[in-house]
C-alpha cells in the first residue's frame, strides 16, 4: 500500500523554538498519530537556500539525515515542501540547547563534561564511519533529550546559514570551534571534528571557548598562533586531553590517526568510562532537564517561545520544486534496513 505523502496539514504548530535568517523551528504535534507525538519542525526558506547556492548542499544534508540512525543524533521523521518552504520534521529535544544550560551554570564539572563528550564522541565516530565530517560542532548544535542525553543536530542547516566554504573571508558564523586547517582553506579531514570536540570540552570546563575574544581578526590570529591558557582548576588529565585535541597539526592531533575516535577513547581522561554502557544509554545523565509536560518549552529562549506561531506562505518566494526532498520515515510495523 502506498504511503500518503506527508504535508504541512498533518502537523499542528504549537510554539516557536528558534528563528534565524534561514527560517524557523517549531514545536509541532503530528495530528493523526494516535500517540500525540511531538516533533521539532525546521522550516527553511527556499529563497534563502537558492540565494546562497545551497540547493545541492541542502539535498545532501537531507539525505544524510535520512540515513543516520544513532542514539546521540537527532533523527529525521518526515521531510516535505510547499512552494516557498522546505520542512524537516525531527526528534523534539525538550531539554533545549546544551549552550542554554552552560550559560546558566557558568561552567560544568569534569564529570558532567566527560559525560557529554563521551556521547558526542560516539556520534562523531559513527558519522566518520559513514564518511561524513560534521564540521560544525558547537554548543548550539548539541541538544538535550528529556532524560538529559546529548543529541547532535544541524547538518549544515545551522542558524548562521549553510556554508560550504569555510575560508576566513566567506565563512558564516563565528570561528571559535573551527580547526586551524579550516581557517586557511587547506584540505581537511575528519580530524577537524576532534579539534571542535576539544574546543567544546574547553568551553564546558571553563565557560568560554579557546582563545576567546570579541575581536574576530584577533580570534583568527590566536587560533592560528597563540598559546592557550588553562585555568588553575583544570585537572592535569583534563588539560592533557584538551591539549591533544586542540593540537594545530591534524596529523598530530589525538584522533588524527587511522583509528579515528578509538584513539581518543583510550586517553586517561576516559579511563573510568564503560563505552558500551554509554552507547546503550545505560549511564544516567549527570543532569536531568526540568520538563513539566510533553509540550514544555521552558528550556528554550523566551524570545522565541513568546513569538506568535505563524507558519506562513506569504511574502516573496521562488515557488520552485526541490526534487527528491520529500521523505516519510519508518512507520510503526515497518522494518527498514540501511
Ligand atoms: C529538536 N528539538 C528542539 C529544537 C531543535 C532545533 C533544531 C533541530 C532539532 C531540534
Amino acid at each position: 500500500m502506498a504511503k500518503p505523502t506527508p504535508g504541512l496539514d498533518d502537523f499542528e504548530s504549537l510554539r516557536v523554538l528558534g528563528k534565524g535568517s534561514y527560517g524557523k523551528v517549531f514545536l509541532v504535534r503530528h495530528k493523526d498519530s494516535g500517540s500525540e507525538k511531538l516533533y521539532a519542525m525546521k522550516m527553511l526558506r527556499k529563497e534563502h537556500v537558492l540565494n546562497r547556492n545551497q540547493v545541492e548542499h541542502t539535498k545532501t544534508e537531507r539525505n544524510v539525515l535520512e540515513h543516520v540512525s544513532h542514539p546521540f543524533i537527532v533523527s529525521l521523521h518526515y521531510a516535505f515542501q510547499t512552494p516557498k518552504k522546505l520542512y524537516l520534521v525531527l526528534d523534539y529535544c525538550p531539554g533545549g540547547e546544551l549552550f542554554f544550560h552552560l550559560s546558566r551554570a557558568g561552567r560544568f564539572s569534569e564529570g558532567r563534561t566527560r559525560f557529554y563528550i563521551c556521547e558526542l564522541l560516539l556520534a562523531l565516530e559513527y558519522l566518520h564511519s559513514l564518511n561524513i565530517i560534521f564540521r560544525d560542532l558547537k554548543p548550539e548544535n548539541v541538544l538535550l533529550d528529556a532524560e538529559g542525553h546529548a543529541k547532535l543536530t544541524d547538518f549544515g542547516l545551522s542558524k548562521e546559514g549553510i556554508c560550504d566554504n569555510f575560508s576566513a573571508r566567506t565563512m558564516c558564523g563565528t570561528p571559535e570551534y573551527l580547526a586551524p586547517e579550516l581557517l586557511d582553506s587547506k584540505g581537511h579531514g575528519r580530524a577537524v571534528d576532534w579539534y571542535s570536540l576539544g574546543a567544546l570540552a574547553y568551553e564546558m570546563l571553563t565557560g568560554l571557548p579557546p582563545y576567546y575574544t570579541q575581536d574576530r581578526n584577533l580570534l583568527f590570529e590566536r587560533i592560528r598562533r597563540a598559546a592557550l591558557s588553562y585555568p588553575q582548576y583544570i585537572s592535569p588529565v583534563a588539560k592533557s586531553l584538551l591539549q591533544s585535541l586542540l593540537e594545530r597539526q591534524p596529523e598530530k592531533r589525538l584522533g588524527g590517526g587511522p583509528h579515528d575516535g578509538v584513539e581518543i577513547r583510550s586517553h586517561s581522561f576516559f579511563s573510568s568510562v564503560d563505552w558500551e554502557a554509554i552507547y546503550q544509554r545505560l549511564v544516567t545523565p549527570p543532569f536531568k532537564p526540568k520538563v513539566a509536560g510533553a509540550a514544555d518549552v521552558s528550556n528554550f529562549e523566551k524570545e522565541f517561545v513568546d513569538m506568535p506561531v505563524v507558519v506562513s506562505e506569504a511574502g516573496a518566494g521562488p515557488g520552485v520544486h526541490f526534487d527528491g526532498f520529500t521523505y516519510q520515515g519508518e512507520q510503526p510495523g515497518t522494518v527498514m534496513g540501511l
